[in-house]
């Protein structure tokens, strides 16, 4: 916040990405090559030649955009910082060193980031200056990467030493510039802090990625948990003064009226009516290569933004969800968290401390009168009690199946069930989430009902299966099967062969 009165107008930000991979790979290094800026900043971090915290860096691409960079610890001890420092941006760079492969932290970082919902980024191969990137280790790669965001995406070998490859590395960050999706600065303003300082004459800074929603200058907003109400009094983005922060972009807050001291990491600075609540409704999935399943009212850390808060899980009906599958729960937290409808997060083990899975916020529940003293409702969190959840759910399964095979659209259910946007989007997420729908090609709908009743029909069929011979048995047209085998292709149940599909 060096130049706070300097008025400059900055570059748009074309995308955030976060490093993630096993210390020591060469993740500080690459970012050093490529930006010109070292963030293991603290003097612990320079002593030790290790990151414990999270470091930020940009670099502007040729056409004047920036990319943001947020460098995350590879330790095993600092997952938490590692998980707040990924949440919220847009692609990651996964660095392996080719001289050790593949490591416990590759693992948990790539799993973190996917289960974080990121969906692009690049594979880096570092310290080819030492080691050639063998045939044996893109073979892994391509393996390790199978069925992940980064599958078919570019694996770069370069050197932070001798600078080998880095210009192939910009322009495929360049590239993953232009696929990104430009993000909605509309709506409320919402941005988990990961760090709060004091800096003489200015006071209060926070910084974090602004999630969603925008901020200027002169506006009020509110931190929370906590509860203060600051006024922005200057906005940075990397380093330049700015009027205005927005969804997509890393902040830095001077906020007036609020002490350092009183807020932290964790929080969240908002506008709009978010509140804290101690109960989540949430989708879970726990990761394949856990050990044991999670168990109803299993102690667990939850990751969410920036914070990390203990909690419960409760399966309600179930007794555990096994590695590898997915299930609704409610995390019942210790601490109050503050987040978004479809918000993803972390969840590790008490003990070990592991990466069991994670999920998504289907809606944050109404707090409790006696647990919260913040009104009821709440335009972002749309809580809608549980009965009615179900109640909602069973409408649209009985909307999916009145239709037989002549399957909805999206659009077309969310009409016919009246239901408001926000509401609908959340009841179709978590439906779509714990498998009770899918969503097609063409925006058609398949409740498992039909699946299931597909699936018998199918095992039925002796050789080749043609969208003719099925559209006859369904009585139905081409224009709904198409979409429902280009989906079972797609989840490995039927195979394209020359004449037709077979089941693998
Ligand atoms: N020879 C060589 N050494 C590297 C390269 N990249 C990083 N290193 C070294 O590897 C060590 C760890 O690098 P660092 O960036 O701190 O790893 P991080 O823990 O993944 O951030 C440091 O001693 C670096 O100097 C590289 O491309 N070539
Ligand atoms: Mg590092």
């Amino acid at each position: 916040m060096r130049n706070l009165s300097q008025k400059s107008s900055v570059n748009e930000t074309a995308i955030i990405i976060a490093t993630s991979g096993h210390i020591d790979h060469g993740k500080t290094a690459l970012i050093e090559a490529l930006t010109g800026i070292n963030c293991d900043r603290l003097p612990e971090e320079k002593k030790r030649g290790m990151t414990i915290e999270l470091g930020f860096a940009h670099m502007s691409l040729d056409d004047g955009r920036t990319v943001s960079i947020v460098d995350v610890p590879g330790h095993e001890k600092f997952i938490r910082h590692m998980a707040a420092g990924a949440a919220g941006v847009d692609a990651a760079l996964l660095v392996i060193a080719a001289d050790e492969g593949i490591m416990p932290q590759t693992r948990e970082h790539l799993a973190i980031m996917q289960l974080l919902g990121i969906h692009d980024g690049i594979t880096v191969i570092t310290k080819t200056d030492r080691t050639e990137t063998t045939p044996a280790l893109l073979e892994d790669v391509k393996e390790f990467t199978r069925n992940t965001f980064l599958e078919g995406r570019p694996v770069i070998s370069v050197s932070a030493v001798t600078g080998k490859n880095l210009d192939l590395l910009r322009m495929e960050i360049q590239n993953l510039a232009d696929r990104a999706k430009p993000r909605d600065p509309s709506g409320d303003f919402f941005m988990p802090l990961d760090r709060v300082f004091s800096i003489a004459g200015f006071g209060t800074v926070a910084t974090g990625t602004v999630y969603h929603g925008s901020i200027s200058t002169n506006d009020t907003a509110e931190i929370l948990p906590s509860g203060h109400t600051g006024r922005i009094r200057g906005i940075q983005i990397h380093s330049r003064t700015v009027h205005t922060a927005r969804a997509g972009q890393r902040a830095a807050l001077n906020i007036a009226g609020v002490p350092a001291g009183e807020i932290s990491r964790g929080e969240v600075i908002c506008s709009g009516e978010f509140r804290p609540v101690k109960r989540l409704n949430v989708s879970v999935k726990i990761l394949p290569g856990v050990r044991t399943p999670l168990k109803h009212m299993q102690r667990v850390h939850v990751h969410i933004g920036t914070s990390e808060i203990l909690a419960r899980v409760s399966l309600r009906g179930m007794k555990q969800i096994e590695p590898g599958n997915e299930g609704n729960a409610r995390l019942i937290l210790e601490a109050p968290a503050v987040c978004m409808d479809g918000q993803r997060f972390i969840l590790r083990f008490y003990s070990p401390l592991i990466t069991i899975g994670g999920g998504q916020v289907i809606f944050p529940e109404t707090p409790k009168p006696e647990e919260e003293s913040a009104p009821a409702q709440n335009k972002n969190f749309y809580a809608i009690p549980e009965d009615s959840f179900s109640a909602h759910k069973n409408t649209l399964r009985k909307i999916c199946l009145s239709h037989k095979w002549r399957l909805v659209t999206r659009n077309e259910l969310q009409q016919e069930s009246t239901l408001p946007a926000k509401i609908f989007d959340s009841i179709f997420r978590a439906m779509e989430n714990s498998g009770e729908l899918a969503l097609l090609p063409e925006g058609l709908v398949l409740v498992n009902e039909l699946e299931e009743e597909l699936m018998t029909i199918l095992r039925g069929i002796d050789g080749i299966i043609t969208p003719a011979s099925i559209r006859d048995i369904l009585n139905t047209s081409r224009k709904y099967i198409v979409p429902v085998l280009e989906y079972l292709d797609r989840k490995g149940i039927t195979r394209r062969e020359e004449n037709g599909r077979v089941m693998r």
